[in-house]
């Protein structure tokens, strides 16, 4: 039998036919007719996936909406809802839930069973019904089930880079998704589709423009074109944020300066934010780059980041909305080693800032490389909620023609132990806020969508978006069990065709690390679009924009050092890692060069010398990306035939780059050799 070609749209919520007896039997039992309580938008958006999805996937006519919850029926919709038609759940159970959980349960009513899905809040009933959907997607039992799912990160934002001229910045799947011209006449319905696929994995804030902000979007006219998307994502359970330019008040208003400390300008902001919430009741936030990269801020006038900050959070504060303040700032005055800069200016500052605000951290203190040490931020600012920002967009990564599964790096990063408050301090614990006993937490992560008909440009991106949002809402889940979600739902549930594409996603990112930049090296993309190696790049004018300044090859060795014998970057990091990262012995070899300045004879612990260990690295990152070429060659017939032969094209070109990364770095790192 032939299948049929398939463009990526549908992304995970194909809803294909079951395709094993005993589960139909079993879905077709337990859900005999599905009954919706309650109205408004949000239960209009469940009415509609719940006939989308059921008839298909059970391939039959599901009687929907009977009024009474008869038996083997699923009943869905508010804890209020439910009680009202008798079907109580426990307050202790309701209180669990705040306002976004859910609860999936099997239930006796009057002598017969249903299964109920239910929240608090409608947006949490729909939250449950994706969960509800993604277990019968993957082919879940679901007799008896009492799930009490919660999320473990307040707001979970996904963040888009995009230009007001359509452009997206490090965007490599089209254009930006927002239609700005037809805005805010005509709604296109893909930012219906987009809601709806942020919202079935947990994702609850936008924002919509570029962190390198143009004072366009704050104009009058812009925020009637964002109201309108806040109006579609708002029965999503989706709340719009801005990323503001500081200099605003100067090249919208009129107003001589920008400083945070002017009255003028603090009511500047004041009323924009007014203006913003009369049009968005629900808005969630400005996001600021400020002071970094060149682009403008406090300290342009002799002020500093919390009085930036705590100014926009002042004009929020009223409405609920909240400031993302970024901690993405590298002033070589501040430190030689721009990996230690954001420490040095943020941790003074703690305790400083208003409680509506976040500072936003990378993953790693570097610029979202293939690799990198935790930011040295996570656990040092123990007043201060920091929000983890993650990139998907895949910059440094090969972008959309390498297939990279990231959730395997971030989960590391939020795994690891910071050591703030003795062991047991993970990043996870930091972003949550669980290691402080407070409740703002927040999590955001670059995008990769744009205008392309798969969304994200190569079909395996898509695991990338998928993953960032299961994470989000539940950093406790691992790699391979989201990666075995995303292909049951995105490709097939084929037990070989399961297990052979995991074994590829799970493998990719280390894979990546290897032909890039392994052993703790960083940074030897190629200038400006940063896809390629270029290790030898040293014509920028700023030091740290350079490529040698990070891998520091000379005849002794190769790393840079971040040692106490160098910059002391490690310094920043609390005891025992502190030691451990400090010294050459113990540092973790997937940093090593990161930290050290290490000798080419250096023996690592294969017994290879530092040479022939890269060098192994290198053909060992080749070596995966061949074995997945061929590994998905071995799977034609068994994938639709149109996605199949675009993964393959790419799959090509990432065999062809990784060659390339091996062939430039090891001529280049070999030249510095003495044998
Ligand atoms: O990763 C770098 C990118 C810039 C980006 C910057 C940032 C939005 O190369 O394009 O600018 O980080 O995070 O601000």
């Amino acid at each position: 039998m032939s299948i049929k070609g398939e463009d990526g749209y549908e992304l995970w919520l194909r809803y294909r036919k079951v395709d094993d007896p005993g589960r139909l039997a079993q879905y077709r039992r337990v859900i005999g007719s599905v009954v919706i309580l309650g109205q408004g938008e949000t239960i209009e958006i469940v009415r509609r996936e719940l006939e989308r999805a059921l008839p298909a996937l059970l391939d039959s006519s599901v009687p929907l909406y009977g009024k009474e919850p008869a038996n083997n029926a699923l009943v869905v919709g508010t804890v209020d809802e439910l009680a009202a038609a008798g079907l109580v759940i426990p307050q202790d159970r309701r209180d669990r839930l705040g306002e976004e959980g859910f609860i999936i349960c099997a239930y006796q009513h009057n002598g017969s069973n249903q299964l109920l899905v239910t929240g608090n809040s409608a947006a949490a009933v729909l939250t449950g019904t994706f969960h509800l959907l993604r277990l019968l997607q993957t082919y879940q039992d679901i007799d008896d089930l009492d799930v009490v799912n919660c999320p473990r990160i307040r707001h979970r934002l996904l963040v888009h880079w995009d230009n007001v001229d359509g452009s997206i910045e490090r965007g490599y799947a089209g254009r930006t998704l927002w239609q700005w011209d037809e805005l805010p006449e005509k709604i296109d319905v893909r930012y219906h589709d987009y809601a709806r696929a942020c919202a079935s994995i947990g994702i609850n804030g936008v924002a919509l423009n570029n962190v390198n902000a143009q004072a366009t979007s704050l104009t009058s006219e812009y925020l009637v074109k964002a109201a309108a998307l806040a109006d579609v994502f708002r029965p999503y359970g989706i709340r719009a944020y801005l990323s503001p330019i500081f200099s605003a008040p100067m090249q919208l208003g009129g107003l001589p300066t920008s400083d945070p400390r002017d009255p003028a300008v603090a009511a500047w902001w004041k009323d924009k934010v007014d203006e913003i919430y009369r049009l968005i009741p629900d808005f969630g936030g400005f996001q600021v780059k400020a002071n970094s990269e060149g682009e403008p801020g406090p300290q342009d006038y002799g002020a500093n980041h919390d009085d930036g900050a705590n100014m926009l959070a002042d004009a929020l504060a009223s409405y609920g909305g909240m400031v993302l303040w970024r901690a993405f700032v590298y002033d070589v005055t501040v430190d030689a080693d721009r990996a230690k800069c954001a420490y040095k200016e943020f941790v003074p500052l703690d305790g400083r800032f208003r409680p509506n605000v976040f500072v936003q951290v990378k993953n790693g203190p570097v610029d979202f490389q293939p690799r990198e040490p935790f930011h040295p931020l996570f656990g040092a600012m123990e007043q201060t909620p920091l929000a983890l920002e993650l990139q998907i967009a895949q910059e440094y990564f090969g972008q959309s023609i390498h297939l990279v599964y990231l959730a395997g790096m971030w989960k590391e990063v939020l795994d690891a132990d910071t050591y703030a408050k003795g062991p047991g301090s993970e990043v996870a614990g930091v972003i949550d806020r669980s290691l402080y006993d407070q409740a703002a937490s927040c999590i955001v992560a670059v995008a990769n969508t744009g205008s392309d008909r798969n969304w994200c440009g190569h079909h395996f991106s898509q695991a990338n978006w998928y993953a960032y949002g299961r994470l989000a809402w539940d950093h406790e889940l691992s790699a391979g069990t989201i990666a075995e979600e995303w292909i049951r739902m995105t490709w097939s549930n084929d037990p070989e065709i399961v297990k052979t594409l995991k074994k590829m996603m799970l493998g990719s990112w280390l894979a990546c690390i290897d032909y890039m930049t392994p052993l703790g090296l960083h940074h030897l993309m190629q200038e400006g679009h940063h896809y390629g190696p270029d290790p030898g790049f040293s014509a920028a004018p700023r030091p740290d924009w350079n490529n040698t300044y990070y891998h520091r090859a000379d005849k002794e060795g190769l790393g840079f050092d971040r040692s106490s014998t160098g910059s002391n970057a490690a310094g920043q990091y609390y005891s025992p890692l502190h030691e451990q990262f400090d010294n050459l012995a113990t540092c973790p070899e997937e940093y090593l060069l990161w930290f050290h300045h290490v000798p080419w004879e250096h023996r690592l612990k294969s017994g290879r010398t530092l040479w022939e260990e890269l060098q192994h690295c290198y053909d060992r990152g080749v070596a995966f990306v061949d074995e997945m070429c061929r590994t998905w060659e071995g799977l034609e017939g068994g994938i639709d035939p149109q996605r199949y032969r675009h993964v393959s094209e790419r799959l090509k070109k990432q065999q062809e780059n990784a060659r390339e990364w091996r062939r430039v770095c090891t001529e280049y790192f070999g030249r510095f050799v003495a044998w």
